[in-house]
């Protein structure tokens, strides 16, 4: 392997690092009707946790920090707490066959069920929420262990997704009171490929875009960025429409697709399909060397999108693109994209969907000032898509 000389996955990256992975800017929280400190956690269902979390493990190098399942008394479902920087899942599965989860994972296969944020006021952001007609789905309480209490509650947002809001400001616990603390798997050595979430994406159904723009920016007092997919490019190649919002210093940021009427079948159309609704279509995990992290990947046997050679070659890109971090050789050996915009630069490759049905998956991104989402590449992200697409028959 080629990851030895990684910072091991449990290593958070400093403010000043994370401001640099994800792009963070200035802002003065002071007056937020919603603060949001950060992600809190990403939690999946899915049909096998316990081999879910071992493939996040063994590919996508992320430790395991807790577990709760039927030996520490949850005798519904297991679930896996897996780190890499300040990135943390939460991989769950019914034990129970007559667990909740199983009905989730019915309809929609493995997704994302809860995209969890960190807020320093759960009761604050619920009245906000309340007060701006979003729907709460848990209530504000306390749930406490001996290592102390979270304050935690739930929000709907698209689809079957949840926001829980956790406080865990006095909590010292490793996850959440139920989980508790296990080694990694044996023998295993982890390697940081990533160290943060950049963004979360949500595919929502047609016409229904900008409401969720409306609730993000409501609810949670989201600004919108300027990168966005409209018409023109919708109707040339990509047959979605996106927008993106974030909170106040960029550190979550929401970029929302829906299909739009294009030459072919929209890939927003083939996830709404499979994943019966709305549901997170792709997470970017940021990365300091996505270079060592395709090969990692590729090593394990991950499949990622390729990019065709003509891309590389194109004259305009490479005038576009101008000086980064290695010779464009290099990118065009793993297949990683590069944009530029007024900012910086940014590198990024997509994975294939990680689950059986065409539905979620990853993004690798290095930014380098970059506050971008790479639209120079939507055009050869888009085509590569709709190659896989067509391949499963579904274009
Ligand atoms: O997050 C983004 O905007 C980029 C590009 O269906 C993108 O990663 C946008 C829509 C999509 C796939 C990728
Ligand atoms: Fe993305």
């Amino acid at each position: 392997m080629t990851t030895d000389n990684l910072p091991r996955t449990g290593e958070v990256p400093s403010d000043s690092e994370l401001r640099r992975l994800v792009g963070l800017v200035d802002h003065d929280s002071a007056h937020d009707p919603f603060p949001v400190i950060g992600w809190d956690a990403l939690v999946w269902v899915v049909g096998n946790a316990t081999v879910f979390a071992h493939y996040l493990q063994s590919a996508f190098g992320m430790r395991l920090e807790a577990y709760s399942g039927p030996e520490t008394g949850n005798r519904d479902h297991k679930g896996f707490v897996l780190r890499s920087g300040s990135a943390r899942f939460v991989i769950t599965g019914a034990v129970d066959p007559d667990s909740p989860l199983v009905a989730h994972h019915a309809r929609h296969g493995d997704g994302i069920a809860d995209i969890a944020l960190e807020v320093p006021d759960v009761d604050r952001c619920v009245a906000r929420a309340r007060a701006q007609g979003a729907t709460v789905l848990v209530a504000p309480h306390d749930d406490s262990d001996e290592f102390g209490t979270v304050r935690s509650a739930a929000l709907a947002t698209y689809g079957d997704t949840r926001h829980t809001l956790v406080d865990r400001s006095r909590y010292e616990g490793p996850y959440l009171p139920g989980y508790a603390t296990v080694d990694p798997i044996a023998g295993h050595a982890t390697a940081r490929l990533f160290q943060a979430v950049d963004h979360v994406v949500g595919n929502v159904e047609l016409g229904r875009m900008d409401e969720w723009v409306g609730f993000y920016r409501r609810v949670m007092g989201f600004r919108n960025l300027a990168e966005f997919i409209g018409d023109d490019i919708a109707t040339e190649y990509s047959a979605l429409m996106s927008k993106v919002v974030a909170s106040g210093n960029h550190r979550v940021k929401f970029p929302l697709n829906e299909p739009a009427a294009g030459r072919k079948r929209s890939q927003i159309d083939e996830y709404l399909q499979f994943y019966r609704g709305p549901g997170v279509q792709h997470i970017a995990l940021a990365t300091d060397d996505i270079l060592t992290a395709v090969d990692a990947l590729r090593a394990a046997g991950v499949e990622l999108l390729g990019t065709p050679d003509a891309y590389y070659s194109d004259p305009e890109l490479r005038a576009r693109i101008g000086h980064v971090r290695v010779p464009v050789e290099q990118l065009r050996s793993r297949g990683i994209l590069v944009d530029r915009d007024e900012d910086g630069y940014l590198l990024q490759i997509f994975c294939k969907p990680l689950t059986d049905r065409p539905t979620v998956f990853f993004e690798l991104i290095e930014r380098h000032g970059s506050l971008g989402f790479g639209k120079g590449n939507f055009k050869a992200l888009f085509e590569a898509i709709e190659r896989e697409q067509q391949a499963r028959g579904n274009l």
